[in-house]
């Protein structure tokens, strides 16, 4: 099989793959290959289906049509479908952010028992933000109130999102005056739907300025307020050690894999899985004990939490399964492939889908209630123990060599306490470390991977060629987990990977390169932490100012075209492979690169080769540099050994 060998090596368990091809099973590399070669009008964005009189398509290159039936040009189809893409990403995230919203309230209102506030601190803060008064009030009292007003963020009709607020007022007033204000989250994820019905919006600019309020309402809105209220009810992370990649899977364990993405149902099992009555029945049934994994961005959340092990990310879940070795696989919502059930009908592991909303071929649906969480939790762990003695011996085959150390669980808060020191957080440390020329910049590389291209290879080695020229690295989502699958998170092992002046930064706080900030919704922490570092000072006055980019370098999801855009709405230039699909459309493109970047001060560039894009990333960030007039970078790379630029620091050597 071709594609076995794209399988990054250091990332991708290759002998997994060839088990399960030689056992005759489907995954989504050879599932790609039957579909090759994909439909160029597709990749190129050039087909409609929106109405009945079509499916229309442009013919891009001969004399073939140049409009659909109703008349719509390439720029109306491309920019209409992609911001359908950004209502579908935006809705996704923002569901998710009502769930945890729904799910606080219920537990402040003592419906749902088995869960508590466990940050009350952080629950205050939020309230003081949000302009709910904190004094006198007892912590449920105060949790029902916040859940409320965050709730109402999602059905507001008009105003500006609460979280706005917490972007630098120039940002602010830009979104204002270009009308890019998101004023609900479901509101303006409702309006993409009307306006790209056939005959409203027939203009390419207004409707990607409409994906552009929508993909705020995700980032600044539902993304945010998922990250925020799960941090209030399941704690906010601190750093914390744990391993990551197929081999966290035991043999003589009980194996539970959850995938999917909210932490209301994962956050439960892990309480089940330590469950003593639960672990003596394991061990009846002669298992060692009960490990729970995760794939995915739920992973993620209890990875950061709990320092619970990932077996993996989104093109690792049916990987997962061909290992043999998992007793039950438990899903919620997105990201998961429906082929999952039919896969583990070749093997003992039983599927169970939880959430009203998704249901797959073969699974076995117990559906999860927050009112009744940790029974719901407990019965899942039981039908894994049980499962346990069904497992056929001959048909395990767990990669064990793939296994790697991560430091996981680094927040905006967090990361303030590191650069600060213990009494008094700030983040003076980095911004003069940018400032002098020892760190580049940031970069976020963010989203999934992506059978068309190979396994984590893009993240891998874009986020080497940037900490190599001193770019910090902050990561969520799949792409984190591929980075730490690659040992980038390890900071004894990364480190020295890193260029000198990131080197010696990190070492002097104790930060690795590459920091892994969470789920997919967490990338509003990447939000906040540029806000953070723009308030401490000395890097201009908006967030287009920093030196600093994003990456989604194998995305998949239309999630990540909601991310891609609320980072750049927000200011930040973001490199996306594959391209989104409007390539066949010169104007959209014009539109979403150049044209935003005179709206909101940075767009998208589209590169699929890693290294360029991370030379895209370092040429954006020393531009912003230049801008601000900042010092030469210190040591920069020559050919085989690092130099010393900066005219100080020879001084200093001397
Ligand atoms: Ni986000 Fe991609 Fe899914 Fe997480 Fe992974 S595939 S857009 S990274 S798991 S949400
Ligand atoms: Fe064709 Fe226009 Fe209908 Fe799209 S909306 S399918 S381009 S007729």
């Amino acid at each position: 099989m071709k594609n076995t060998l794209t399988t990054h090596p250091e990332a991708g368990p290759r002998e997994t793959l060839e088990n399960a091809f030689s056992c005759g099973l489907e995954t989504a590399w050879s599932r790609l290959e039957e579909q090759e070669p994909q439909c160029g009008f597709g990749t190129l964005g050039l087909c409609c289906r929106i109405c009945r009189m079509g499916p229309c398509r442009i013919d891009p290159f001969g004399d073939g049509p140049k409009t659909g039936v109703c008349g719509a040009t390439a720029d109306i189809i491309t920019a209409r479908n992609l911001i359908r893409m950004i209502a579908a990403g935006s809705a996704a995230h923002s569901d998710h952010g009502r769930d945890i919203a729904h799910s606080l309230l219920i537990a402040a209102r003592g419906e749902a028992t088995d869960y508590t506030i466990k940050d009350e601190e952080k629950l205050k803060n939020i309230a003081g933000e949000i302009g709910i008064e904190v004094k006198g009030k007892d912590i449920r009292q105060l949790a029902e109130e916040v859940a409320e007003k965050l709730l109402a963020e999602f059905g507001r009709q008009d105003g500006e999102l609460l979280f706005t607020k917490r972007a630098p007022e120039k940002r602010q007033k830009l979104w204002r005056e270009e009308g890019l204000i998101p004023r609900g989250i479901d509101r303006e994820i409702v309006e993409i739907m009307h306006r790209t019905l056939m005959g409203v919006d027939n203009d390419a600019e207004n409707l990607i300025r409409q994906g552009v309020r929508a993909s705020l309402g995700d980032g600044w809105g539902g993304s945010m307020i998922a990250t925020e209220l799960s941090d209030v009810l399941f704690k906010l992370p601190q750093p914390i050690r744990a391993q990551v990649n197929l081999g966290v899977l035991r043999e003589d364990e009980v194996n539970i894999v959850v995938h999917g993405h909210e932490p209301t149902l994962s956050e439960i099992i892990v309480a089940a899985a330590r469950d003593p009555e639960l672990l003596k029945l394991a061990e009846e049934k002669g298992a060692r004990g009960i490990n729970l994994a995760g794939i995915c961005c739920t992973a993620n959340e209890i990875l950061m939490r709990h320092g619970i092990p990932i077996a993996g990310n989104f093109l690792q879940q049916e990987l997962a399964i061909t290992t043999g070795a998992v007793e039950l696989m438990l899903v919620d919502v997105q990201c998961i492939m429906p082929s999952l059930g039919s896969l583990c009908q070749c093997f003992h592991t039983k599927l169970v889908s939880t959430s009203p909303k998704a249901r797959f071929p073969f699974a076995e649906h117990i559906e999860f209630k927050e009112e009744e969480a940790l029974s719901i939790g407990r019965r899942i762990v039981r039908m894994a123990i049980e499962n346990f003695p069904n497992r056929k011996k001959e048909k395990v085959s767990i990669p064990s060599k793939y296994i790697s150390g991560v430091v996981a669980g680094f927040t905006p808060e967090n990361v303030y306490q590191f650069l600060g020191g213990k009494y008094r957080g700030t983040y003076r440390p980095l911004n003069d470390a940018i400032i002098s020329g020892r760190i580049r910049g940031a970069a976020g590389l963010v989203g999934c991977n992506n059978a068309q291209m190979g396994h984590d290879a893009s993240h891998v080695q874009m986020a080497r060629e940037l900490i190599r020229h001193d770019v910090l690295v902050v990561a969520t989502g799949c792409s984190a987990i591929g980075l730490a699958k690659a040992g980038l998170m390890q900071p004894e092992s990364a480190l020295k990977q890193a260029g000198r002046g990131l080197r010696e930064v990190c070492e002097a706080v104790g930060l690795p390169p590459v920091l892994h900030l969470g789920s997919c919704v967490d990338c509003s922490r990447i939000l906040v932490t540029l806000c953070n570092i723009l308030k401490e000072g000395g890097l201009g006055d908006d967030l287009s100012d920093l030196p600093v980019a994003g990456a989604a370098p194998e995305w998949m999801s239309e999630k990540a075209v909601a991310i891609g855009f609320y980072f750049v709405a927000s200011g930040v230039q973001t490199i996306i492979s594959p391209s989104f699909p409007v390539e066949g459309a010169d104007g959209t493109l014009e539109l979403i690169t150049r044209g935003l970047e005179k709206i909101v001060g940075a767009g998208f560039e589209f590169e699929d080769d890693p290294i360029k894009g991370a030379h895209l990333i370092i040429k954006h960030l020393d531009k912003k540099r230049a801008a601000l007039k900042l010092a030469p970078m210190m040591y920069d790379l020559a050919p085989s050994a690092l130099t010393l630029k900066n005219k100080d620091v020879e001084k200093k050597k001397r």
